[in-house]
């Protein structure tokens, strides 16, 4: 994922109804649609922790920084996943290295 053009238009492609935010369906089908098979639960986990106004809705700032950090720990995950089966044993040092390199 690159440029700032193409996250926008991901999230005006993403805002359905055009109110300038991102339901909580609008972002599921959005991170799907973007290849990221993941559950439901797992989604809306990850929506509220970005949904810094408690709105219900994400903001396109709001947006972009879960699609970054998203994207950024994914490829830091398939380091581990070296199966590329969706699970990986990860030490718990190279865990918190992880997760702290993607804090931006
Ligand atoms: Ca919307």
């Amino acid at each position: 994922m690159g440029t700032l053009d193409s996250w926008r238009r991901i999230f005006e492609t993403a805002d359905r109804d055009r109110s300038g935010k991102l339901s909580v369906p609008e972002v599921i089908a959005s991170i799907r649609t973007l290849g990221f098979a993941l559950p439901e639960d797992t989604m809306v986990t990850m929506m509220m922790s970005y949904d810094d106004d408690r709105s219900g809705q994400l903001t396109y700032d709001e947006f972009i920084r879960l699609l970054a950090e998203l994207s950024a720990l994914t490829a830091q995950f398939r380091r581990f996943d070296t199966r590329s089966d969706g699970t990986a044993t990860i030490r718990y040092a190279d865990f918190l290295s992880l997760v702290f390199s993607t804090k931006a």
